[in-house]
């Protein structure tokens, strides 16, 4: 008996040192000193030995007991010490930075560009994405068989309604609800159902601009867009018109700015592939029928109205040549700007 207690003792005490947790340590209390661990059956059974065996088993197993009782207290003491020290905060330890957000570089450039518009005395204006067909085509002139209206090109939603092609659809409900004159922009997302490559993603963001007063004419829809682009990429801006359709204004044209990058002096220049203008958007007169759909009286107004393509500012002016970019990258994209 002498020896298996010896052997237990040494045992336990090997494992007492060794443990790191507190709650291992209760554990080790229960198996070697609880009412069901070997050295208490090893003390039940002292009474059946020879007399002249008990005195040095009954010490060894009372020792035994006691250096047990004596390491458990110390290693608890030992791990509640190192546990209240790593509770305890190290103030000379460098802080943690904040994770602080930002604005994705599409949000941020449209209100860059809604700024540059208040500026010049635009108001601006928001509206839904989810838009009936009235709204997105009719009151904009848009004929039932235009190939804009096409199942393939825009997404038509179960139950009726769309979700806009352009934010037209905004300026629309504006003119139904306030009187001439109006000067606005409204920005935001839209949606086609155009394949999606490098240049073209199904979700896009413009920013689409309406002036209406009297005597509004196509020189203040180029003087506006002159302002435009000298604020948002080039102080030496130019503007070009290219004659052009859309069912919303007449006259149309697209509009150019001159090179940014290379203001037309590099034959190579990946931007302006050498011409020294890059397309922005379209534009025009607003088209009579527009505004006899919202009640304004076409003998008395004019107005001009013009669409800026907000990605591909952004592509311009820092350089990104994949549009998908914007909407299918994560942080690692997001935090460049
Ligand atoms: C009303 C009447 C007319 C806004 C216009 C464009 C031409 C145009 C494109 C630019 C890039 C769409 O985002 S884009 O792909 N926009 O070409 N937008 S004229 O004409 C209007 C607007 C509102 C009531």
């Amino acid at each position: 008996m002498l020896d298996e207690i010896e052997a237990l003792r040494r045992q336990a005490l090997a494992q007492i040192a060794a443990v790191d947790q507190l709650q291992a340590l209760e554990e080790l209390r229960v198996r070697h000193l609880g009412r069901r661990s070997r050295l208490r059956e090893l003390m039940a059974q002292l009474g059946a030995l020879p007399a002249d065996q008990r005195p040095a088993a009954g010490s060894a197993a009372g020792g035994a007991q006691k250096a047990l009782q004596e390491a458990l207290d110390q290693r608890k003491t030992a791990l509640q010490e190192a546990a209240e020290a790593g509770a305890t905060p190290d103030l000379t330890l460098p802080g943690h930075r904040p994770l602080s957000g930002r604005l994705h570089p599409l949000h941020s450039l449209a209100e860059e560009l809604s700024s540059i518009f208040q500026r010049l005395g635009f108001t601006v204006v928001d509206g839904p994405e989810i838009e009936d067909e009235y709204h997105n085509f009719d009151a904009l002139n848009t004929p039932a068989d235009h190939p804009a209206r096409d199942l393939h090109a825009t997404f038509y939603l179960e139950g009726g309604g769309l979700l806009r092609t352009q934010t037209s659809t905004v300026q629309i409900r504006v003119m139904e609800t306030t009187p001439p004159p109006v000067r606005i922009v409204a920005p935001g997302r839209c949606y086609r159902r155009d394949a999606v490559d490098a240049t073209h993603h199904f979700a896009f963001h413009q920013i689409e601009g309406l002036c209406v007063d009297r005597q509004v004419s196509l020189a203040d829809l180029k003087g506006t867009l002159v302002a435009m682009g000298r604020q948002v990429l080039d102080p030496q801006t130019r503007v070009r018109f290219r004659p052009h359709f859309f069912p919303f204004t007449e006259p149309s044209v697209e509009y150019d700015f001159s090179c940014s990058l290379c203001r037309g002096e590099d034959r190579g220049c990946r931007v302006c592939k050498g011409t020294g203008w890059i397309e922005i958007g379209g534009a025009g007169m607003v088209h009579p029928a527009v505004f006899t759909s919202v009640g304004y009286d076409p003998e008395q107004y004019t107005g001009f109205a013009f669409g800026i393509g907000i990605e591909r500012i952004a592509m311009i002016r820092h350089g990104i040549d994949d549009i998908r970019l914007f909407l299918d990258s994560d942080l690692r994209f997001t935090r460049q700007f």
